[in-house]
């Protein structure tokens, strides 16, 4: 065993350089990432998707960080300025923003795996001992530095962080793999129809999460030859993985095991699972606590005065019950029932606004009623609109209808121009 204090652990955070791949597409939030890569939507009414990821790595000591960037990246290359541009390179800490800048080949960055081996020289510069490549695209907490133990532990040359999901889950969704009892991956599919049970519940299986370390040197080995083999989609699950665990020790990290029993993990990939885990934070008590200082969740904010609730006649209540209301809004004689809002949001008199997911600067103007409703950023919600009541009314105003009846309106869909904002 090794020793397993923070002085060890915190050397090899140092020796670590880690890798954001924020450049998917996100193609089943549909209008909400018409403009913006998946991991800069917003979440949790002051955040974006990429402060995940990102203050997991601050908090567990990690200081050297590369974002890869591609799909839409403006939003997103803007908030990584504003909010994480103030790392200082001479104490060794750095957020480097990484667009697929053609240096290696004349096409973009192809798979995951080709989108690291594009910046191999990049990564070599800062003489790491481990590389850690993180999906940009999830929200949760969680210890790399516990993950880098067990790598280290297990002599493992690749550690993949895993967790053990409902198999109808799993299925076309994630890679699966299998383990032997010291955790070491025998068996790996990128997304198979039929995943492989557990041996001990035919029901779940180990999925992988999307996070991987690796050593540094056979990071490159790996990279260099994935890069000749023809027919390679270049990606990390589908190619990279499958092909090196008969012959090395690649090993599987239970996601459980830094969590503490509290296993929150969320993929917002659809429309409905972006707006579900929005509302869990309205919950009494979320299972993601925003409020824990050991783990600050930290992300760009604009100086923003207090929200401001005005209740000045019977019939105008300004109020927010079981909700979470963020900086700079005046909820104003109108009454809201498990909404999200974020930053900038004027909300006028007689509304009533309920499960509702309201991104940054929106106005809602008088006698609105809207229901179970994702309003994108900038929207301005004309007086006596009602959502979310009659979806075929809904649709016919042109605003999407998820699978389980969540209302998207973004400003294309008002007719409201997108720049100015
Ligand atoms: P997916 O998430 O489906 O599966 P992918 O679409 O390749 O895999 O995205 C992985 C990450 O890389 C995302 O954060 C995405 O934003 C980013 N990304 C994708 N293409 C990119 C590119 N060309 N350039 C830069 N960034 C890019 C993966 C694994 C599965 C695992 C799931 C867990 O392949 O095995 O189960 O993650 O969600
Ligand atoms: P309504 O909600 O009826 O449409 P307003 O938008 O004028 O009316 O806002 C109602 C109340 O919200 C105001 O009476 C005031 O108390 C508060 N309010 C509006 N704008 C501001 C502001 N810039 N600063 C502080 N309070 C404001």
């Amino acid at each position: 065993m090794v020793d397993k204090s923070s002085r060890y652990i915190s050397n090899l955070t140092r020796d670590t350089y880690a890798l954001i791949l924020a450049g998917g597409k996100g193609s089943r939030l549909h209008e909400l990432t018409n403009w913006r890569a998946k991991p800069a939507l917003y979440f949790g009414g002051k955040f974006r998707i990429i402060d995940f990821p990102l203050s997991n790595c601050v908090n567990s000591g990690i200081r050297r960080i590369g974002v890869v960037t591609q799909y839409k990246s403006h939003s997103l290359i803007r908030h990584l300025v504003r909010g994480w541009g103030h790392f200082k390179k001479e104490l060794g800490e750095s957020v480097e923003i990484l667009p697929a800048s053609q240096r290696f080949s004349e096409s973009w960055y192809e798979g995951t795996a080709d989108a690291v081996f594009q910046n191999i020289d990049i990564i070599r510069d800062e003489l790491p001992k481990y590389v850690m490549i993180l999906s940009g695209d999830h929200i949760y907490r969680m210890d790399y530095g516990q993950m880098l133990a067990h790598h280290v532990e297990n002599k493992a040359k690749m550690t993949v962080s895993c967790m053990s999901v409902p198999i109808q889950e799993a299925a076309g969704a994630f890679g699966v793999m299998s383990v032997d009892e010291h955790y070491r991956i025998h068996g790996f599919e990128e997304k198979p129809a039929r995943p492989t049970p557990l041996p001990n519940d035919p029901d779940r299986c180990l999925a992988s999460m999307g996070n991987y370390v690796f050593d540094t040197e056979f990071l490159f080995d790996q990279l260099l030859r994935d890069a000749q083999t023809s027919g390679s989609e270049r990606d990390f699950g589908k190619d990279i993985i499958p092909a090196i665990i008969k012959d090395h020790d690649v090993f599987a990290y239970p996601f459980e095991k830094s969590a503490g029993g509290n296993v929150y993990w969320r993929d917002v990939g659809t429309i409905d699972s972006f707006w579900e885990a929005n509302m869990e934070m309205v919950a009494p008590v979320p299972q993601l606590n925003l409020y824990d200082h050991k783990w600050p969740i930290w992300t760009y904010q604009e100086q923003l005065p207090p929200a401001k609730f005005v209740w000045e006649e019977q019939d105008r209540r300004g109020e927010a019950i079981n909700s979470v209301v963020s900086g700079g809004c005046i909820i104003s004689g109108s009454t809201l029932r498990r909404s999200l809002v974020f930053s900038n949001v004027r909300v006028h008199s007689y509304g009533l606004i309920e499960e509702a997911v309201i991104l940054p600067d929106v106005e809602i103007m008088r006698h609105c009623k809207l229901k179970k409703v994702v309003i994108d950023r900038g929207c301005v919600v004309p007086e006596g609109t009602t959502i979310g009541y009659d979806h075929e009314h809904d649709r016919a105003r042109g605003f999407r209808v998820s699978d389980k009846g969540v209302v998207l309106v973004t400003r294309e869909m008002l007719n409201q121009p997108v720049g100015g904002l």
